[in-house]
């Protein structure tokens, strides 16, 4: 692990009011569409996601939202007439509502933290990578007593993943927390969500200050970059995939690459949203992630992994492989359940408690089954941020704020009953 090193704080601070135009966020693919797939269980659009023909943006029991490129339209309207479905077009041109939409969010960027001394995350617009790692650089000069940010390694395009380790504020109690966000590129609420809580946790003098929490903001920095510069919809990371020349065909999907039941469901196709890519930990993100985790829960009595999304709103725990029960399960609920309890309370925002393949679909190869399985850590946690499907994955940035209060809320609690002295929760 190297310490951080980064451009100067002048330079980068510079990029913290970097006019939007530099960027062409918010981009598609010319003739990208939205579809709700009416009627069906899930097997199509499994299989058309397989097949890399559709991008599934929704898949809850109740609804089936696909992203079609123009190229695969005829081949996708086809395949569901074979299967006697049908289909709304719920967007008919992406690239120009995201525009829209961009418009309307320009006018709260850039205001906040100008100032060279304010170590803060932006709290009113979504930052870029370039402002994530200046303010992680600010805060480890900042806070350096508490504070130590490091690189666990590079992503495939050669860019530092940050950890953050915050260390007690107390005496130790021997007790240290994992927290993962931007596994998933286009997933943009989960890394602004936690860079909201790490000022949260370092202001909070409860007993939360005994734990050594350990933070990855932006697990997939590579993928980020192309949501902000080239696809707002990209998920994966940016491997260049073999024999693959269509747009859509590269990339590895990092939370199908996690080498624990790896391959069992995800799919084996480069096109594919959910590509797990050529072996478990074939990709140095999820190499650099494990080996990092491994190294804590060797050093440390690690007690509890979260890996954030978005988005849904539920914490789900394992597994995503089996509808088997996972170990601690009865624990892992009961402290899910004050975490959603405690979400709740602000803006009565409901998060739904359950298993992965109970209450969501069956995934194999994600951080949580990992973490539960080869770690062994008691609470293995995915926990998918706001909103249920309204603006989905392009969630305003109005949201940053009232989605941040309340996952503190919850964190406050789930924080302290995880801890050496959880059974007074019981
Ligand atoms: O599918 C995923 O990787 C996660 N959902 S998302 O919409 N953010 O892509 C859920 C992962 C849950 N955990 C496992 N499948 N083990
Ligand atoms: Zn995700």
């Amino acid at each position: 692990m190297s310490n951080m090193q980064l451009c100067s704080t002048g330079l980068l601070a510079f990029l913290v009011i970097l006019p939007h135009f530099c960027w062409s966020q918010y981009a598609a693919p010319p003739g990208d569409q939205i579809w709700e797939v009416e009627g069906e269980i899930g097997l199509v659009t499994t299989m058309l996601q397989d097949k890399g023909l559709v991008d599934i943006l929704d898949e809850s029991r109740s609804r089936k939202i696909i992203r079609v490129g123009l190229k695969n339209s005829i081949d996708v309207k086809f395949i569901l007439l074979q299967h006697k479905l049908t289909y709304k077009i719920l967007v008919k041109d992406l690239a120009s509502y995201l525009k829209e939409k961009d418009g309307k969010t320009i006018k709260t960027r850039s205001i906040t933290c100008t100032d060279l001394s304010c170590p803060q995350p932006l709290s009113d617009a979504y930052m870029t990578l370039d402002q994530i790692e200046w303010y992680l650089k600010e805060l480890n000069i900042s806070h350096s007593s508490r504070v130590n940010v490091t690189s666990i390694g590079k992503s495939i395009e050669g860019r530092d993943i940050w950890l953050v380790h915050i260390r007690p504020l107390k005496c130790r109690v021997d007790g240290a927390v994992w927290i993962e966000a931007g596994i998933h590129a286009r997933e943009w609420i989960a890394p602004a969500v936690i860079l909201q809580l790490i000022p949260k946790l370092l202001e909070d003098c409860s007993r939360i200050g005994y734990l050594d929490i350990f933070i990855v903001p932006m697990a997939n920095p590579d993928g980020y970059l192309y949501s902000w510069t080239t696809n707002r919809l990209w998920r994966k990371n940016r491997r260049i995939n073999n024999n693959t020349s269509q747009v859509g065909c590269d990339g590895v999907d990092l939370n199908r690459n996690w080498d624990y039941k790896f391959g069992l469901f995800a799919s084996s196709n480069p096109c594919s949203e959910t590509f797990h890519g050529a072996s478990g930990f074939s990709e140095p993100e999820t190499k650099a992630l494990s080996d990092a985790m491994i190294a804590v829960s060797r050093d440390y009595n690690l007690l509890m992994v979260m890996a954030f999304h978005s988005y849904g709103q539920f914490i789900l725990h394992p597994w995503g492989w089996s509808t088997e029960e996972a170990p601690d399960t009865p624990m892992m609920i009961s402290r899910a359940t004050l975490w959603a309890n405690a979400t709740k309370k602000r803006y009565g925002t409901v998060y739904k408690v359950t298993s992965t393949t109970v209450g969501l679909y069956a995934a194999s190869g994600a951080t949580d089954d990992w973490a539960k399985a080869v770690l062994q850590v008691k609470y293995s946690y995915t926990v998918e941020l706001r909103d249920e499907g309204t603006e989905g994955f392009v969630l305003s940035p109005n949201q940053i704020v009232p989605s941040s209060e309340e996952v503190w809320d919850g964190m406050k609690i789930l924080l302290t009953a995880v801890g050496p002295g959880d059974y007074i929760y019981l």
